[in-house]
């Protein structure tokens, strides 16, 4: 884009309807409060802290250093946050309030509504069935499950006895499970018989099966979902409902330390095997609470839904926890936005009255694709605010999802944040600011982003540059799994003192924040991370394939496609069946979301004189960007490049 039509987008915005009559933040309030987050910060979150029961007030606000890297929050702080989640709101006589209404997969299917007097029930039940099988405080717990309610309720009964969650996403191999399970040295399985996904089943009971052969697990505690048939190992595997008909109906939750560990979410990076990122339960539960009730300016009884899946991060913070903690009423849906028919997501909405709607671009684009009728089809007067979240949306998908799905009546929150940051980092708050469509916004309270150069150098006032956040927030992730030199690596070390996001941004003259994408060799398909040296690895593993270098490229409707260039052991006769085995081997080793958009079979690869590969390069064919390849001289073969090319252009 030039700078005259950066300039125009960057002045546009879209004062929504719902401006200043926000009951939790208006424009000054969010001036003030932010002024009072970097001026005073521990006063700030001891205020926020003070959402939650502790069982030990905590006396040390915060504690943290990004050189060396140590961070703490509320660290002399005591609490339980599954209490916090459920118990104390049925104490407090909410018991009735609907805490999830749970919507399956088939349309015709049996739907059930969760009151938080019977979630409290199910997840007493569910924490002693894990006491029971051998689940101790400390102990990692994998849980690898459907959109189900059981879900949900094994994060928190994991959190209730002490127990690390480690949540695998239902999608990922067997390969990529059993990955995870020994890295974290997990001995416990939590999964489903099987899960259903736009009438198709998943058969998570048999991957959890293939996953044991390359791992051992002391037990697996297998919930009855489908009526998929599966294989029960005598002494490790274990029904759930054979558990529970004789554990005790009381279970008091563990106090743990504000910075004992809660969870491990694995996410891919530029480099190696995913990383375990670790959250702890203090500063987590304060910032998924804070941030849930300003972006979503959550009014007790209304309804929330996030179409996320517990197995990212965005499932943990605003499906399980911020909601919860903060007494909401939420859907919590199994299917996929395009089954039955494209109408599905709308017809929930208006089935249970959904106020709050939050989901991710690539949704809404391959949704923006199949017109406005499905969406006209279905009453949708109930929303009163919509989100997104997971990669950067283009404002005409934006302006189709106010116009269209919003009917330009409420307000858009566009949430930047990731894995490791716990919670939403920056976004406009619904009354507080304008919207400009295709922008992230404003810092949340506490956050202090800033961009720098690749030499690190601070950039000031309107500019492009990496995005680095100055001063640690109570939802910062504290680790990475058993590799702490990992995460000083990742994240601290390229600009010294600073956390980096591996994100590229751009500030505009009135302070918005405009999420470019990932400077690193992550990309961001369908919202979802994944390494190139990922999808690398495997394409590698297989018997035929001597050297592949994946690339990110734009696709219409996840955003970025994989794109991948493959060269064969010598001997070996490129043919469009072996791309297809190729791509087909992808999914086995990683799973479905890493299946390659573009397999490219090439002689060779463009390689400097020392040997690396130039990806700089191969983005740029990939993109069908021909013209701008920069300085090829370096290259130890230019000639590769037009076999490149010619090769592109054949497909
Ligand atoms: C929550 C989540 C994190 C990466 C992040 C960035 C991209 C997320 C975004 C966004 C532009 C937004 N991202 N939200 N880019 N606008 N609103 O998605 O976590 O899976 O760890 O991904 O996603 O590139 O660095 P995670």
């Amino acid at each position: 884009m030039n700078d005259v039509a950066e300039k125009t987008r960057e002045a546009e915005v879209i004062l929504p309807p719902a401006l200043g009559q926000n009951t939790h933040c208006d424009g000054p309030e969010y001036d003030r409060l932010y002024q009072e987050s970097l001026s005073d910060p521990d006063g700030f979150w001891a205020k926020q802290a003070g959402r939650l029961d502790w069982i030990t007030e905590p006396g040390t606000i915060s504690s943290w250093s990004y050189d060396p890297v140590a961070i703490k929050w509320f660290e002399d702080g005591v609490l339980n946050i599954c209490h916090n989640a459920v118990d104390r709101h049925v104490a407090a006589g909410k018991g009735d309030v609907t805490a999830l209404i749970f919507e399956p997969d088939d349309p015709e299917g049996e739907g059930r509504v969760i009151t938080y007097a019977e979630l409290l029930a199910e997840v007493v039940m569910m924490a002693n069935s894990l006491k029971k099988i051998g689940v101790r405080k400390g102990d990692r717990v994998t849980i690898y499950m459907p959109m189900i309610p059981e879900g949900a309720i094994a994060m928190l009964a994991c959190a209730r006895i002490g127990a690390i969650h480690s949540v695998v996403f239902g999608g990922f191999s067997p390969d990529a499970l059993a990955g995870r399970i020994e890295d974290c040295e997990s001995k416990f399985v939590i999964c489903a018989d099987g899960g259903l996904r736009g009438g198709k089943p998943v058969p998570l009971k048999a991957n959890v099966d293939a996953a044991l052969a390359q791992v051992d697990v002391e037990a697996v505690l297998v919930i009855h979902h489908t009526d998929i048939p599966i294989d029960m190992q005598e002494g490790r595997d274990h029904w759930y409902h054979d558990i529970r008909a004789d554990v005790s109906e009381d279970c008091p939750c563990e106090p743990m330390n504000a910075e004992d560990p809660l969870f491990i979410l694995y996410t891919s990076g530029s480099t190696g095997k995913p990383k375990g990122v670790l959250h702890t339960t203090g500063g987590y539960a304060v910032w998924t609470a804070t941030t849930f009730q300003y972006v979503f300016d959550y009014q007790l009884g209304e309804v929330f839904w996030c179409s996320a899946d517990i197995g990212w991060v965005t499932g943990h913070s605003y499906i399980v926890y911020g909601p919860l903690i903060n007494g909401a009423t939420e859907v919590m849906f199994e299917g996929v936005p395009n089954y039955p028919d494209h109408s599905r997501f709308w017809e929930v909405v208006e089935k249970y009255q959904v106020n709050i709607f939050y989901t991710a671009p690539t949704a809404i684009r391959a949704l923006m694709r199949e017109g406005d009728a499905p969406v006209q089809k279905h009453d949708r007067s109930s929303i009163r605010l919509l989100g997104t979240v997971g990669e950067p949306i283009n404002p005409e998908a934006w302006r189709w999802y106010y116009n269209v799905v919003g009917e330009g009546q409420s307000p858009i929150v566009d949430t930047w944040w990731q894995t490791e940051t716990g919670g939403i980092m920056i976004t406009t708050l619904p009354g507080a600011h304008g919207m400009k469509p295709g922008s992230a916004g404003k810092p949340f309270f506490g956050i202090q982003p800033q961009l720098v150069t690749n030499e690190g150098d601070v950039l000031d006032g309107a500019t492009d540059g990496n995005l680095c956040i100055t001063a640690s927030w109570p939802g910062q992730a504290r680790s990475v799994y058993g590799d702490h030199q990992r995460f000083i690596d990742t994240y601290f070390s390229t600009y010294k003192g600073k956390y980096f996001t591996g994100d590229g941004c751009r500030r505009d003259a009135d302070g918005y924040y405009w999420i470019t994408g990932r400077v690193d060799d992550v990309i961001n398909v369908s919202g979802h991370r994944m390494g190139t040296a990922e999808v690398e690895s495997a394409l590698v593993s297989h018997a035929r394939v001597a050297e592949a270098a994946v690339v990110g490229y734009p696709h219409d409707i996840k955003g970025q496609g994989i794109y991948c260039y493959v060269t064969l052991n010598a001997g070996e006769d490129p043919s469009d069946e072996l791309a297809a085995e190729l791509r087909a081997h992808v999914r086995t080793e990683i799973g479905p979301i890493a299946t390659p958009d573009h397999l490219h079979l090439t002689p060779a690869l463009p390689k400097t004189r020392s040997g690396k590969i130039m990806r700089r390069i191969l983005r740029k064919i990939a993109e069908n960007d021909f013209g701008s390849l920069g300085d090829t001289s370096t290259l130890a073969d230019p000639n590769v490049v037009d076999s490149l090319i010619e090769g592109r252009l054949n497909r």
